[in-house]
């Protein structure tokens, strides 16, 4: 009885960027693109190379390291990475505000199943909070969630632990207790180093990355409308062809870590 009650699922907390909305593609990296631009300088991420930029979490660490492999004096890049992430954050905003950053399929469905069944739907990103509210109100209503952890409210970034440990804090919960969903290598080690499980699921950019600390990986949140087949299972157990649902993260959340 006490270990079903230690491995009730209570809360989900979810990641942002590539989880539950595809906005580094089309979003950030355009974003950093325009800033750069705006600054006179010739700089120009491609969608292949920002795939691996993304490997330092956070916007203005990425556009430090950035200029530092560019040539720039450690004071200066960091001074100047942090004038080009605030223009960059403004113009990010901008660009959710047009309604142009969409939500990964079958996202808001599971939102309102959670809810709908008590489950507490939490966020812990790497993102700044300025567009990480203005997007989670866009796309689900900012309701939705009980807690929302950003990258502003904490010191280290993912691969720590610091956003999840945070999260827990305010949901007043232990890590048995909440699955964690992420799309990155270092969300899944944030997470798990946090004491949660999580699962993983992928996108263009992570497909190949090492998710060895998740307890599942999958290619999609919800079984595709035009693919019967269902949602591929890259690991973990196959009973999760039909997505992630509340039953499938309740089955998830009884896996003894
Ligand atoms: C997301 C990030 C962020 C975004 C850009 O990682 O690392 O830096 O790319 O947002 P995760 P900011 O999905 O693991 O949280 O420019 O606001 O940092
Ligand atoms: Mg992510």
């Amino acid at each position: 009885m006490l270990i079903e009650q230690e491995h009730r699922l209570r809360a989900v907390i979810f990641d942002v960027d590539g989880t539950l909305a595809d906005t580094e593609r089309d979003g950030h990296r355009v974003a950093f693109n325009a800033a750069f631009e705006a600054a006179g300088l010739t700089y120009r991420w491609g969608v292949e190379e920002y795939g691996e930029l993304l490997a330092t979490t956070g916007g203005r660490r990425r556009i430090e390291r950035y200029l530092r492999s560019c040539g720039h004096a450690p004071t200066e890049a960091a001074a100047l990475a942090t004038t080009l992430h605030a223009d960059k954050t403004r113009r990010f905003v901008a660009l959710v505000r047009t309604g142009a950053m969409r939500a990964r399929p079958g996202t808001a469905e599971l939102i309102n199943a959670l809810r709908a069944e008590g489950v507490a739907v939490a966020v812990a990103t790497t993102g700044t909070s300025d567009w990480v509210r203005p997007l989670l109100d866009n796309l689900f209503g900012i309701d939705a969630f009980k807690v929302v952890v950003t990258g502003s409210d904490v010191t280290d970034l993912k691969p720590d632990p610091a956003v999840y440990l945070e999260t827990l804090l305010r949901l007043e919960l232990t890590a048995a207790a909440a699955v964690a969903v992420e799309d990155s290598a270092n969300g899944v080690q944030a997470a798990v180093s946090a004491g949660l499980r999580c699962v993983a699921v992928v996108n263009e950019y992570t497909r190949d990355q090492d998710m060895s600390g998740a307890i599942a990986v999958l290619d999609d949140i919800a079984r595709p409308e035009d693919n019967p087949g269902g949602v591929e299972v890259l690991r973990g157990d196959p009973g999760l062809v039909n997505g992630l649902t509340v039953e499938a993260l309740r089955r998830l959340a009884a896996v003894v870590a």
